[in-house]
Formats: structure tokens, sequence, C-alpha cells
């Protein structure tokens, strides 16, 4: 395979300013015809290379007339030109939709066609430079049969339609902005629309148009809703307009990602548009508002400002995401919010860091790109933003992205562009800072306390892991908040304050303090690292219970049961008693902030225990959290029933309380079921019964599915009923299965994958099964390899069809090295025999080879 480094980048040698297409559309075959009027870049003649993926050129023609100057190099095609500096090249393909399973390029899904572009789908569609640096004007023409595909969509403004020939119509469409081709998108199929309108800040009215199957319309409301919200607030925040006449948005049921952020017209998972109360949870609703979000503001973070080249994506990815966590922070609770955020860069970004895929944010090199939409290039992509924000604060953060946005409006922008409008805009010398570009692994600090005559010291050492490639690390440049408390509440108290860390070591006074002082630390999480720091369970459970700052005290609980968990995975007692009376405590303060005491109260993931440890023990982990977990079910009772005895609130109150009492009762449910205790299973069956929305519905389901009830069964039977026509619905039945801490759920998975509803053509679906499978370590690290031979099997059956989502379920195989030998032989024996397949992808064989190292 051919690796492509960072440094080969070369400027085109051809730029494409215009770009005029014809499709004539079907589900079998499409004729596309692509005119490019090509520019010449370079001072000397050069050959005008078009990257093709599949494609076979029928003609090729140079202004107007039949050209025979040209052949395939591989699979693109390179045209000779001569000495010419300008040429329109016209190029025929035909192009097969219905066979196209890898769901890139112009594909089928449900009757209609729909285009997926990035990074490099284009070259699937028509022979073109296909680089994100070559951005053009596009003039779309699509023609099709009119009953079939009664909308034809595209970027931009629908200029013309009209009727053509034996029942076609046809519709032309132009989009006034430059553009990337892995912007361009066209849809076209028998839709319906939620129709709405935004008035920008300067006045300009914006048709919004959500597109949708007949009968999902009723389910566009938040969406819709989502979208108007974050046209307003990238107004206020970042002074950011909308600049078309229109914003169409299309959900379609076959999806690769969760969304697409083409120019004027995205194209969504449905799973990511579609929400009412009966079959959507309140984690559903959150994800809808925050994909519809960041797909919008990619808008200005990604298409008026795109990417130089691949190897910038978290230029577009890192920065949209921290926008879209601050909106959705702005819409809700921002400690919820941050708490969630962080718990996800703890579940999937800090592994990645620390295994053999580790890459910077601004990886160095790749053999295929698909595989760096990473949590790395995401984010960790966004914390490293978000750091920038903090240094900087707000005012002169906007300042920088200001100058950011006016500087490269047009154009196809790097890191270091961004990074030197933050120096010049903020005022600020970012050079060390630069290495969080650079450097991959989670840099850790060690801490101590130092106390000299009565005034107290904190002595941070920061460590950054070798990675692979990456043996030594320097230094990094970070924000780092903390406080310190004098824990009988006399003496003195170091307010909120902001270190900007730079050295290796480095010694930040504290104060005087009478006794040792409780240290408040990484508040807000304002660096994404590992912190070292020894602290008895009084004091975290005063923290806990006192700390100002709401993830502070989030983090102390959390580790007051991570150090509780730790310690009876190696036998140890630990100190349960000190985390029962602090969960009670938190527990006491739950009618005022129902949302952040669920949060709080939850125990860490096995993942997350099994991150702590040197050698992963995934039945002993789960042995020890469902004991403590039972514990704290008994001793708190009372709380947990007094919680599930108030009446709900209705499914269709979304306010930021409503959805805080379902999660707290959800937690509440958790905690009971973990007692043992007979009658929970008749309770959690009531609840699943007489639910008026999914999200307790799904909670009480979940609960039932840990279990051996009888109500299990025939709750999994009502429910697959129910809901077995409404796709995004019977996935949360395959996932609420594959979740389970059943002793039996590796089998129970290998036959939920012969059932009829199951299918490899659906990514939601697969996901849905052996994406929540792999995340439940205890059932996934089965001690006699079954659970890897379940993913192995997936990943070589699905390859030959989709290999960018079978790539994407590698990563949980590359964890080897954390576990015992005998589990290390068993994963790289699937890692081995995944490689050993005939005719394997780019995709998988990158993520398998480098997995095996
Ligand atoms: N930019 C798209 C990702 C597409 C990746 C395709 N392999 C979604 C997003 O981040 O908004
Ligand atoms: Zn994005």
């Amino acid at each position: 395979p051919v690796t492509i480094h960072r440094g080969d980048y070369r400027p085109p040698e051809w730029q494409i300013p215009d770009i005029a297409l014809d499709f004539a559309l079907g589900i079998k075959e499409t004729r596309v015809t692509a005119a490019l009027s090509a520019v010449r870049a370079a001072d000397a003649p050069a050959p005008l290379l078009l990257r093709g993926d599949g494609l076979t050129p029928a003609e090729v023609r140079v202004d107007g007339a039949v050209w025979n100057d040209w052949r395939m190099d591989g699979s693109d095609l390179v045209v000779d030109l001569g000495d010419r500096t300008a040429a329109t090249v016209e190029v025929d393909t035909l192009i097969h939709p219905a066979t196209n399973t890898q769901l890139m390029g112009l594909y089928a899904s449900n009757g209609m066609l729909c285009t997926q572009c990035e990074a490099e789908g284009f070259r699937r569609i028509t022979f073109h430079p296909d680089r994100p640096d070559v951005l053009s004007r596009y003039r779309v023409r699509l023609a099709g049969d009119r009953a079939r595909f009664p909308i034809l969509l595209s970027n931009g403004n629908c200029i013309a339609s009209g009727e053509g020939e034996d029942g076609t119509h046809w519709a032309l469409w132009e989009d006034p902005w430059p553009k990337p081709s892995y912007l361009f998108a066209l849809v076209a199929g028998d839709l319906v629309v939620n129709r709405d309108s935004f008035t920008t800040m300067s006045g300009r009215k914006v048709d919004l148009g959500i597109w949708v199957r007949d009968g999902d319309l009723d389910r566009t409301h938040h969406a819709m809703a989502a979208l108007k919200h974050s046209m307003k607030w990238d107004e206020e925040v970042y002074g950011r307009e909308y600049d078309l006449d229109r914003f169409n948005i299309v959900a379609v049921s076959d999806f690769n990602m969760g969304a697409m952020e083409n120019k004027g017209l995205n194209i969504f998972n449905t799973r990511y548009i579609l929400a009412d109360p009966d079959t959507a949870t309140d984690m559903d609703y959150d994800g809808v508002e925050g994909v519809v979000a960041h797909e919008y503001f990619h808008n200005w973070s990604g298409n008026r400002v795109t990417c130089r080249d691949w190897f910038q994506l978290s230029l577009k990815e890192g920065f949209t995401v921290y926008r879209d966590q601050s909106f959705s922070a702005a819409m809700g609770s921002p400690a919820v919010k941050r708490i969630e955020d962080v718990r996800v860069l703890r579940a999937a970004q800090f592994p990645e860091d620390a295994g053999p895929l580790a890459h910077p944010i601004r990886p160095d090199s790749y053999q295929e790109i698909s595989n760096f939409y990473t949590a790395t290039v995401y984010n960790k992509g966004a914390e490293v933003i978000r750091m920038m924000a903090t240094l900087l604060g707000p005012e002169r953060f906007r300042r920088g992205t200001d100058l950011y946005f006016d500087r490269h409006d047009g154009e196809a922008a790097t890191c270091e562009d961004f990074i030197r409008a933050m120096e010049e805009g903020g005022g600020i010398d970012l050079t060390q800072f630069r290495r969080w570009y650079e450097q991959a692994g989670t840099p850790k600090l060690h801490l101590t306390l130092a106390q000299e005559g009565g005034e107290w010291f904190l002595d941070i050492v920061q460590t950054v892991p070798p990675t692979p490639g990456q043996p030594a690390k320097a230094p990094m440049m970070m924000p780092l908040r903390l406080a310190a408390f004098a824990m009988d509440g006399g003496g003195a108290a170091l307010p909120d304050t902001l270190v900007t860390l730079t050295g290796a070591a480095q010694r930040v006074p504290l104060g005087a303090f009478a006794a040792r002082p409780a240290l408040s630390v990484n508040r807000g999480f304002s660096a994404p690292v590992i912190v070292d720091y020894e602290r008895a369970p009084g004091e975290l459970a005063w923290l806990a219970a006192h700390d100002d700052d709401p993830f502070a005290r989030y983090e102390a609980l959390q580790q007051l049961m991570l150090d509780t968990l730790v310690a009876a995975v190696s036998g140890e007692a630990g100190n349960r008693d000190a985390v029962i009376g602090a969960v009670a405590r938190t527990l006491a303060g739950a009618a005022d902030d129902p949302a952040f005491v669920a949060e709080a109260v939850l125990l860490p993931s096995e993942a997350f225990i099994g991150d702590q440890m040197v050698t992963v023990d995934p039945d002993a982990i789960r042995s020890a959290r469902m004991a403590l977990q039972g514990a704290i079910g008994d001793a708190l009772e009372g709380q947990w029933r007094a919680i599930l005895g108030n009446p709900a609130p209705a499914a269709t109150d979304l306010s930021p309380a409503a959805k805080g009492r379902r999660r707290l009762r959800g937690v509440a449910l958790a905690y009971l079921a973990a007692t043992g205790k007979e009658d929970v299973a008749a309770l959690a069956f009531g609840i699943f019964s007489s639910a008026d929305g999914m999200t307790e519905r799904q909670a009480a389901l979940a609960t039932l599915a840990h279990g051996d009830s009888d109500e299990r069964a025939h709750a999994l039977d009502i429910f697959y009923q129910r809901y077995r026509d409404d796709p995004l619905v019977l996935d949360k039945w395959f996932q609420v299965q594959a979740w389970s801490l059943r002793s039996d759920t590796v089998a129970a998975v290998a036959a939920l994958a012969q059932h009829p509803d199951f299918t490899l053509a659906n990514p939601n679906r697969v996901r849905s099964l052996y994406g929540a499978f792999a995340a439940n370590q205890a059932a996934f690290h089965q001690a006699d390899g079954a659970g890897y031979r379940l993913l192995a099997d997936l990943v070589i059956a699905l390859d030959p069809k989709n290999p960018q989502t079978a790539a994407r379920m590698i990563p949980p195989l590359g964890r080897w090295k954390r576990f015992d030998v005998a589990r290390q032989a068993l994963m790289k024996t699937e890692l081995e025999r995944i490689l050993a397949q005939p005719g394997l992808s780019r995709d998988t064989t990158e993520q398998a080879s480098k997995s095996l190292m």
C-alpha cells in the first residue's frame, strides 16, 4: 500500500475554476458528463491528472473536439494538453449506483439516489483532481424519471427546471461559491419537505427545507428548531451569517457517518434528523441538535474556509466540534455538557492515543484518509481549540477567529494558518503550543504538594508518553485551571486560577494554609490530560461536596469511585463507605440539578476502570463494578425508590429539567436492579409498559436486558413487535441486547447476527449490534476469544461490501497490549486472520496491520 506524507504536499498544477456536470439519472445506471474548465497553475507544461476510482472514460473531448491524447495511470486519467495554459476538458462516464455498497460516490438508498464525496468519493462519480485545494463554481444539471425522482436537489440555487421526454424532468442548479469537490452533493428521489425560513442578521430571508421520506415529516421538527438556533448562534457568537438563499437537509437511512456538510445541501443519517418522543430518547434528541449544528457550522469552518489537504482535517473538524460543543452547552447545561464531552474523550480518544493507532491531531502520513476521521482529529482537535480559547479569553479568541475567517475566506487553509490567526488576533506566542499538532499521546501531569514554612506549593511534572514513531516528546504548553481550599472552612482559599504550563517541571504557589489544602485541579477539564495525584478519600469526598466548579465536583466523586474500584479489582477493600456517603450527599441535590446529579453518581465505565490498570482484567472489573453498584443500590435503596416513586415528566416535556429527571430515574433503576431485589424486574417492566416515551422505555428495557427474568423476554418481544418496521428503533433492540451484562452475550450477539432483520447493508444496523458489543468489555473480551472471532468474522464479511465501516470495527482488536498474554494471542490471531484475506481493502489493511505493531 502507498503511504502519503504530509511533507510531500505540492500545489496543484491545474485549477478548475468552473465545472458543469450533467447527470442522466438512473438507479442502475447513471450517465455523467463533466466539463472541466482547466487553467494551468504550474509555470511549465504539465499533464492534467484526473483521479478516478472504478471509472472508465467513454469519451474525452478538449475544447469540443474528441481528444485521444490521454492514458490511464492505474485508475486515474491523465490528459496531455501539450503546452496549453487553459482548456475545457469533457469526460463522459457511466456509473452504477445500485451496486455501490461502499456508500461513497453516488449510491442508492431506499429507492433514492444520494451522494457522499468526502474525502475522496467524487472520483467515483467522475474524473477530477479531487483534492480540497482545487475549488470550482459548479453548475449541475439533473435529469431523470419524474415518477421515480420527483425531487432533484444539488448545491446552491435552482435556476431552471423543466420537462423532458418520456416522463423525465430536469433541474439546473448553480452554486455561486467556489468549493472543493468533496462538498459536491446531489439527491434525487421521492421526498417530502418540512419548510421554514430564517432571516439573517443583515435581513436576508433564507428558505430552509428538511427532506425526508413520506411518513417521517412529523419527526423533523426538532431538527428544524436546532437548525434555526444554530444559524442564530453562529451570528451572535462568531459573527457568521449564512450565504445562500436556500439551505436544504436530506435524511437517508444508509450512511457511513453521522452527516455531511455539503454546501447548501447537507445530507444526514436519519439517526441525526428524525426524532419524536415515542421513538427517540433524550440522548437522541441531543444528538440531533448537536449534529445539525455541527454540519451547519461547517458552512464557515470547512466550506467558506476549507482545508488545503487532508492532513489539515482537524482544521475544520476540531474547530467545528468545539463550536458544536459550545452551542450545545449554551442550549442546555454547560456543566453537564462538559462532563459528557470529557466522557466521550476518555472513552474513545484516550485509548486511541495510548494504542497502536495513535496519531497527532494533524497526522504526518496515511494510507487511507477515511481511517483518520478519528476521535483524535475530532475530539482531541476540539480540546486543542478549546485550550487556545481558554488561553486567549473570549474577546481575544473572537478577534482570532474573525481574523482567520476574514483572511482565509474562499481559501484552502492549513492548521498553521489558524494558529497564526490566533497569535495575531489574540496577541500571544503559540510557538510551543504548536506541539499539540505534532505530538501524539495523552500528556500526564504528576502532582505533589510541598510546604515551606506555612506556604504551600504545587509541583507539576509533565510527561508525554511515547507513541508509534515518536519515542521522545517535549513538554506541551497548556492552560491548567486550579483552586485550593481549606477543608475546615476557615483560612485562606486560592480562588480559581489559570496557570499556563510550559515546562517539564513547574512549581505553582498556592498560598498559606494551616493544614494541607484540598486541591481542585484541571477545573472544567481545561487541558486534555491525565492527572496523577494521590488524594485521601476524605479530600475527594470533601471536594465532591464543596468544590465550586461542578466539573471538579464530578471528577472528585469519580476519582473516589475509581480508587475504590481499582482497589477492589486487586482484592483490596477500598473505601466503599466513603463512596456511599458521597453519593448520598450528592443525591441530596437531585431536586435542584437532576441532570448533573445523574451524571455525577454514575459509576465509571468498565473500560475506564481498565484504563487505570497495568493489565486489564475484564472479569474482575465487571465483578467489582457490579458489587459496588449493588452496595450503593442497597445502602441508598430508599432514595432510589423515592426517585422512581415520583411520577415521570411527560415525554413531550423536553426541558433540561425534565430530561434531567428522566436521566436520574434511569440511573436509579440501574442501581435498584443491581441490588438483585426480587421486585425490580416487575418494577422495570411496569416502567417499560407505562412509559409514554422512548427515554423511559429504553432505560427500562436496557435494565431488564441485563437480567434473566421472564419480564426480560416479554419486554424484548413487545418492543420488537411494536417497532419492527422502524429501523432506527429496531437498532435499539439490537443494541440493548449487545450491551447486556449477561454471561451469554457473545452467543446472543452471534444469534442476532443471523436474525432476519440484521443486515450488513445498513451501517446503523451494523454499529447497533457490533459497535455496542465491542464496547461491552467483559463480553467482547470473553476468555475463550469467541468475542474476538465474532468481530473478525464481521470485518471479513463486511470489508468487500463497505470497507470504510469494516475498518472502523478494528480498533477494539488493536488494544491487545493492554490484556493478559492469553488474550493478546487470541486478539492477534484474529488480526492476522483478517490480514490474510485475499483482496482486503486499503482501509482494513491499514488498520489491521498497524494494529498488530
Ligand atoms: N465531514 C463529514 C465526515 C465525512 C467523512 C467521510 N469519510 C462529517 C462531519 O464531520 O461533519
Ligand atoms: Zn465535521
